[in-house]
């Protein structure tokens, strides 16, 4: 059974960073209309009894283009809310923390690359920090396809992502994201960051 999860905050909550209206339309009509989309192309399928949606992902390549939309659009965006806070914690904790400046020399160094990622993305997409099993790296992925999908050259378990569809910042940022990924540095749950690295350096 896929749900349909809450936002963990208030729609106006991330302003200025995200303004209320974005997040209404974000949540009620996108991301909505990904997680319809999907349980509607899964039912009547044996998919239906995955309670895993990475078993999905792992056979993508697979489905119809109809399901890789749109199981990636339910999941990516069910990853980024929780992965969001109004608490503007600004710097990463713990072992996520060690990691990311071990890896890209520091935290800034790490901001520019992933930002870097964010704004090469052409057209709609999404920048992920992943782990795998070289250690944490920077990707991007088209559309609305995950770290975990099938179809991709590198894979890895996300960390970190940001949803760079204009539909995300249009109404705020205009064709200006690269201001949207600045703002987004505010709202980044390091707790949750935290949680994944270590979930995910478990797994590896
Ligand atoms: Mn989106």
């Amino acid at each position: 059974m896929f749900t349909f999860e809450k936002l963990p905050f208030a729609y106006d909550q991330l302003e200025p960073y995200i303004d209320g209206a974005t997040m209404k339309v974000h949540y009620e009509k996108h991301h909505q209309t990904y997680y319809d989309n999907f349980v509607k192309a899964i039912a009547g399928t044996s998919l239906v009894d995955e309670d895993d949606i990475k078993v999905i992902f792992a056979q993508i390549s697979n489905l119809s283009p109809v399901i890789r939309n749109n199981a990636g659009g339910y999941w990516n965006h069910s990853f980024f809310w929780q992965e969001l806070t109004p608490q503007e914690q600004k710097l990463p904790i713990g072992q996520s923390a060690e990691a990311i400046n071990k890896t890209f020399g520091s935290f800034d160094s790490f901001k520019e690359q992933f930002k870097q990622a964010a704004l090469q993305r052409f057209g709609s997409g999404w920048a992920w920090l992943v782990n795998t099993q070289q250690g944490l790296l920077i990707i991007s992925t088209q559309n609305q396809d995950n770290p975990f999908m099938d179809v991709l050259e590198i894979q890895g378990i996300p960390i970190l992502g940001i949803d760079v569809w204009e539909h995300a910042y249009y109404l705020k940022y205009q064709n200006r994201r690269a201001d949207y990924i600045d703002a987004f540095w505010n709202l980044v749950n390091w707790d949750f960051v935290e949680k994944k690295y270590l979930q995910a350096s478990t797994i590896n």
